[in-house]
């Protein structure tokens, strides 16, 4: 692992319509996500966070079924450039949420950098929406789409150039709540996907065997995004849209570990912690465990 971890906040709400989100990089610092990657010998710098433009008029949906598009593009254009200043500068890009339509610029920032970039998308949902198939027109349920090129050019085109991810390099893990024109993607483009049907009949442990097999076959790096509504509700309740049946803290670390132990993971994200929604911040608490898990902590 890079020995040298950049911290990038990201305050964005506006890819859906919950206000709290824009929270999440605060108060997972308040959590202790420094302390915790020092204490594990790693160099942090905290880069603080990007800045976020406010529409006139909160969660107004345009032609095309997306709200806030301008906000949102211009803030992933912002974090575009950041994340690849970087990892010109060889740190490790460590970018807090938010929610996650900032997946969006992670992605752009991160794949320019790549030849073939693998993606673990660790969520209760697939953000394969596009503005035609979305049900709420919250951007935060397309960036998995918009980064395989699919949805609006404004979002696509973000960083220059399209798509940054290519389909068979990408792994959904957790998923529970997929809408039909999710489905119909993930069929038509061959996405490999663990719904936690496979996560029940299988276990983590294989999951997650198969899971890092597949994004390392034929890429040169590793993107982790995990938002945080994978995890079942009960150990992750401070999310805007919680989905019940879902992996547990426990299972996340474990999947954690083994991301650790192969040493694949070059890039990360930890989106959707909302404390308004929280208990006593569990969820943002949750997240630094996680953290410390993928790099590296061991119980002994
Ligand atoms: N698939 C739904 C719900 C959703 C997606 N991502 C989150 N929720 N967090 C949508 O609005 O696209
Ligand atoms: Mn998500
Ligand atoms: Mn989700």
């Amino acid at each position: 692992m890079n020995s040298k971890i950049s911290i990038i906040g990201v305050p964005m709400d506006l890819g859906q319509n919950r206000r709290g989100v824009d929270m999440g990089p605060s108060v997972i610092r308040y959590a202790g996500i420094e302390e915790r990657l020092k204490n594990l010998g790693y160099e942090v710098n905290d880069r603080g966070n990007i800045d976020i433009g406010r529409p006139p008029q909160l969660d107004v949906k345009n032609e095309d079924n997306l709200k806030d598009l301008e906000v949102v593009v211009e803030a992933n254009q912002s974090l575009e450039e950041k994340v690849s200043e970087v990892i010109a500068e060889g740190d490790f890009p460590l970018i807090l949420g938010g929610d996650h339509s900032i997946a969006i610029g992670t992605l752009a920032g991160v794949a320019n950098k790549a030849d073939n970039l693998g993606v673990i998308w660790y969520d209760a949902h697939g953000d394969l929406n596009t503005g035609e198939t979305s049900p709420s027109g919250n951007i935060h349920g397309m960036p998995l789409a918009v980064s395989l090129g699919i949805g609006h050019p404004l979002l696509t085109e973000i960083g220059g150039y399209a798509p940054k991810i290519k389909p068979e390099n990408v792994v959904i893990i957790g998923a529970r709540s997929l809408d039909e024109g999710e489905r119909k993607l993930i069929k038509e483009k061959g996405i490999k996907v663990y719904t936690m049907h496979e996560i029940d009949r299988m276990g983590m442990s294989k999951v997650m065997e198969e899971a890092i097999e597949h994004v390392s076959k034929n890429t040169d790096a590793v993107h982790l995004s995990l938002d945080l509504d994978a995890l079942d509700p009960h150990d992750a309740p401070g999310v805007g849209t919680p989905v019940i049946g879902g992996p547990s803290y426990r299972e996340t670390h474990l999947a954690m570990e083994m991301l650790a132990e192969k040493d694949i993971i070059t890039s990360a994200e930890f989106v959707e912690v909302n404390p308004i929604l929280d208990n006593k911040n569990q969820t943002a608490e949750a997240a630094v465990g996680l953290v410390g898990s993928l790099f590296g902590e061991k119980l002994l």
